[in-house]
């Protein structure tokens, strides 16, 4: 598989809870390269957006507003299969069945409240990188 980028975010709990270093730390040993990183907050509108694929779920509201809820770090990864590996390098959504030794295991709370998100394809990688970042930020 030849490089590619994906998108991930710390979120709000694991910048909260001071992990933000470690889950940088973690991916970087993974063998991603950061292409571009930044420290912002959501609108609930904003996070609504992000996630529009899930509008119609009963967990949407308490998502967006988790999302909206503190600071997150955004940033685009890039690496040989970079959007499977990096779900490996996540664990599974719900950290009670996220595999020993991945970010979820170690610094995630809840099912909601799961630490890093990462992109699931090539198609909504797209989105979600230009979602938060412009061509001239991505080098
Ligand atoms: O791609 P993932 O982040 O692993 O998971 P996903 O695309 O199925 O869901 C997106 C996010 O939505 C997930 O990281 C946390 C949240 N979520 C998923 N299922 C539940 C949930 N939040 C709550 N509160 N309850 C759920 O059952």
């Amino acid at each position: 598989m030849m490089s590619q980028r994906t998108f991930s975010i710390v979120k709000p709990d694991a910048v909260r809870n001071g992990h933000t270093g470690a889950i940088l730390a973690e991916i970087e040993k993974a063998g991603f390269k950061i292409v571009a990183i930044k420290k912002m907050s959501l609108s609930v509108e904003q996070a609504e957006g992000f996630y529009h694929v899930h509008a119609e779920r009963p967990f949407f509201g308490e998502l967006t507003k988790f999302m909206a809820s503190g600071p997150i770090f955004p940033m685009v990864l890039e690496k040989d299969n970079a959007i499977a590996d990096l779900r490996k390098v996540m664990g599974a959504t719900n950290p009670a069945n996220a595999e020993e030794g991945t970010i979820r295991k170690k610094f995630a709370t809840s099912i909601g409240e799961n630490a890093i998100h990462g992109s699931d394809a090539e198609d909504t990688a797209a989105f979600e990188i230009g979602y938060f970042f412009a061509g001239y930020e991505l080098k």
